[in-house]
């Protein structure tokens, strides 16, 4: 019977560096069910901002990125042997047992992610997470420009019109109307990431009878991410 397990050989590239990207699954009717705050519901980021903590620790990625229903962990040390079932089914159904865990709110229906590996060369680094940071801040101007609509339109003219608009015309709209998007919170623009950070500690050496430094490592909740760059990336240890 073993032999009908056709996929569970299927492993991931050895040495290579990986991202698993997480999607929430129909996240449009969870938000509708949950009643989420539009464009931006601030519990909701605190929640997924703890998942991506949980996962920082379960599985020891460099870098966990988020921003709405996404989460991509980048990691130099595959797990379960590089199994890509292994590692999409635990990772998905970790992230949907954090999530639950985290909201206090009775669910109508059990929230699920999806998964996926994307095996990456270094070089591609920088560039997959700029492509995930571009389409955060798309997000930023097309849910704040579909609310805006919304308040004006019904809800198909608002859809029509939003359709009709490149993103810097969305970002004008808003602006002549009051809503200027460079104001507002850096995590809604850039996203949020988890990385580790070292901290200098200063102690008292009593055999040398002087103080010593060291450094000791935390993970950080990064609200206010720059934009991404190279020397971030190197910044973080991400990248060499
Ligand atoms: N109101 C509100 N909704 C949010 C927030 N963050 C994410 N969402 C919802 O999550 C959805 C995520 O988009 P998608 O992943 O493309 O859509 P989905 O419904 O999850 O569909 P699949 O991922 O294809 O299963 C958005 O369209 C929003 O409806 C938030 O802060 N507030
Ligand atoms: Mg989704």
């Amino acid at each position: 019977m073993k032999d009908y397990e056709v996929y569970s050989s299927l492993k991931v590239p050895k040495n290579s560096k990986i991202v698993i990207r997480l999607d929430g699954r129909s996240f449009h009717k969870l938000a509708s069910d949950l009643k989420l705050v539009k464009p931006y519901d601030e519990n909701f980021y605190k929640v997924i901002s703890m998942v991506c903590r949980d996962l920082f620790e379960e599985f020891s990625p460099l870098f966990v990125y988020t921003f709405s229903d996404e989460i991509s962990l980048i990691l130099d040390n595959v797990p379960f042997e590089g199994r890509v079932e292994k590692i999409d089914s635990v990772v998905a159904s970790f992230t949907a047992s954090s999530f639950v865990m985290h909201y206090d709110v009775d669910f109508t229906k059990p929230p699920a992610f999806d998964s996926r590996i994307i095996p990456i060369a270094e070089g591609d680094i920088l560039k997959y997470f700029r492509w995930r940071q571009d389409e955060c801040w798309r997000n930023c101007v097309n849910s704040h420009g579909i609310t805006y609509l919304k308040s004006k339109y019904s809800n198909s003219e608002a859809n029509d019109k939003i359709n009709g608009l490149k993103l810097n015309e969305i970002h004008e709209l808003l602006f002549q109307n009051g809503i200027n998007l460079n104001d507002i919170e850096t995590y809604k623009k850039r996203g949020i990431g988890i990385y580790r950070k070292h901290k200098e500690v200063v102690g008292f050496n009593k055999k040398e009878n002087r103080n010593q430094t060291s450094y000791r490592s935390y993970v950080h909740t990064d609200w206010e991410l720059p934009k991404f760059t190279e020397e971030f990336f190197k910044k973080i240890g991400v990248i060499k």
